[in-house]
């Protein structure tokens, strides 16, 4: 079994994945950093793999998988005894799966679509609706947190998407905590975690200095 994972520290999808693997005490999973400012994703070895063209991608031996929560179910179903991250009983799991679906629809794009302009177009400032955008994104998180963690009363595969999404969003648009004291609490608890320790805030550092380069 030869796994790889194609990445970019900075990505905040990415992120998800490596703190999955984290989580989960997944081992062998070989790092191959993809350089997306260069064009590395748009190589004709990479489009094979992955015609999205997006990071992250998982290689399990010939099997290519892409879409970072494609792959965090793909490793924990396949490679993971943990029963907590991504539980069988099929309304926890719903519930979770409707987590992910509102990352991969709603949390990430909205940050993908206020950061683009800047690194693809040159633009030096943020489009207030865009930023709105992010903000109706916390409203939503802040009902969803009616228990401890974004999907009940366990850290699930939800809190560490939401997690990687929005701990990349407060750099461009912060959280106030007396607007949303739930998303702050949640937020808190989560930086304590060793997961978000050793894999997401050391690349969320370096998503917030590319972009404060960015912006002059
Ligand atoms: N829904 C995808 C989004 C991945 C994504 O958009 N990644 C960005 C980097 S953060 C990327 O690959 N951008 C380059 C491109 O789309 O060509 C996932 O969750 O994996």
């Amino acid at each position: 079994m030869v796994l790889k994972l194609y990445k970019s520290d900075a990505s905040p999808p990415v992120r998800a994945v490596l703190m999955t693997i984290e989580a989960a005490n997944i081992p062998n999973v070989e790092m191959i950093d993809v350089n997306v400012l260069e064009g590395d994703h748009l190589k004709e070895e990479y489009l094979k793999m992955n015609p999205q063209h997006t990071i992250p991608t998982l290689q399990d031996d010939d099997f290519y998988i892409w879409d970072s929560h494609a792959i965090a179910v793909y490793l924990l179903t396949k490679y993971s005894n943990n029963t907590t991250l991504y539980p069988s009983d099929p309304k926890q799991r719903a519930i979770i799966n409707q987590r992910l679906h509102f990352d991969s629809g709603i949390l990430f794009p909205n940050l993908r679509a206020v950061i683009e302009p800047l690194f693809y177009k040159g633009e030096k400032s943020f489009k207030q609706e865009s930023l709105d955008k992010i903000k109706s994104g916390y409203e939503f998180s802040e009902k969803f947190l009616t228990k401890r963690w974004i999907a009940g009363d366990e850290f699930t595969l939800a809190d560490i998407f939401f997690l990687a999404s929005i701990r990349s969003s407060i750099e461009v648009q912060p959280i106030d905590s007396e607007e949303f004291p739930k998303l702050t609490d949640w937020l808190n608890r989560c930086k304590e975690l060793d997961c978000h320790k050793k894999v997401n805030e050391p690349g969320s550092i370096i998503f917030r200095n590319s972009i404060r380069r960015l912006l002059g």
